[in-house]
């Protein structure tokens, strides 16, 4: 209850920022997007983690002025990079299940998109598997639009949730990101090295492209190399960085 105060609060006090994890494309070495991830540091509190926040925020229904914010961020931040070294990078973020199905969602990220001039091929939408199975029949309508309005689609977390791979066809994808759990063992587990190949086969064969998330060591990333794995995030290429660090990580990085 102490928290669920605090978060009322903590966007008027300024203690909401983001912080955006590097994507590399392995082929090539380059970095094509980041991931936005939200960051809470309260007086009081500390450093408080989005694993704890995040679900308070969505029972309390404080997630929906926290979404816009971000959504307004995330925006801005691809404004700001229009006509620099950074137009091409794509901003992924993360989109909970009651922001998903809030009312005007969709019309509300396509006119600040359009406002700010910047092309909606460079806003990621990440859902979970959950959010998407969840009223699947609803979603699927509202995938496909926000697929025609030219904005990427991403599973997050996958392979963690219930979903039935069906869902996988009929929904208008455009990547899948293998959950670090699935990662964390490789190149030597057998379990995780069925996994994520039989995710990197099954994504292939729908044209889907992979994100492996929570990489870590040269190794894992030799083996996803090997299999054809598209994109890579985690430690082994960057942490989340504040915007400024990012932007000098990535001049230096170039
Ligand atoms: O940031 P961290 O690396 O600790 O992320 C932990 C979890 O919090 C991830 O599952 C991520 O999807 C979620 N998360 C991070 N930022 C946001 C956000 O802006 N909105 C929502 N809904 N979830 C987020
Ligand atoms: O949205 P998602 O559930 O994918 O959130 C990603 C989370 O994983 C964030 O909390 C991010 O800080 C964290 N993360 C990203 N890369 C790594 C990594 O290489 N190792 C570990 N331990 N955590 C990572
Ligand atoms: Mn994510
Ligand atoms: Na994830």
């Amino acid at each position: 209850l102490q928290m669920e105060k605090h978060l009322r609060n903590a966007l008027s006090n300024n203690e909401m920022y983001l912080c955006y994890q590097p994507k590399m494309e392995i082929t090539t070495g380059k970095i094509i997007g980041v991931e936005a991830l939200l960051r809470w540091r309260n007086p009081e509190l500390g450093l408080v983690p989005p694993n704890v926040f995040i679900p308070i925020a969505e029972e309390t229904r404080i997630i929906l002025p926290i979404s816009h914010w971000v959504v307004d961020q995330t925006v801005k931040q691809l404004k700001s990079w229009r006509n620099t070294p950074f137009q091409d990078l794509s901003i992924a973020i993360n989109i909970s299940s009651s922001q998903f199905s809030a009312e005007g969602f969709i019309t509300n990220l396509a006119t600040k998109m359009q406002e700010a001039d910047v092309p909606n091929r460079l806003l990621e939408i990440e859902l979970t598997e959950s959010t998407v199975m969840t009223n699947a029949d609803t979603n699927i309508k509202l995938l496909r639009e926000l697929r025609k309005l030219g904005f990427e689609l991403a599973v997050d977390d996958f392979g963690t949730g219930y979903s039935s791979l069906s869902y996988l066809k009929r929904f208008p994808l455009s990547i899948l990101k293998i959950d670090k759990s699935f990662i964390d063992g490789l190149p030597m587990d057998e379990e995780d090295i069925s996994i994520s190949e039989a995710i990197l086969h099954l994504a292939h064969n729908l044209n889907v492209r992979v994100v492996a998330e929570g990489v870590e060591t040269l190794k894992q990333l030799n083996f996803l190399e090997e299999r054809q794995c598209e994109y890579i995030q985690g430690f082994v290429i960057s942490k989340p960085l504040k915007s400024d660090d990012l932007e000098v990580w990535l001049t230096e990085h170039a």
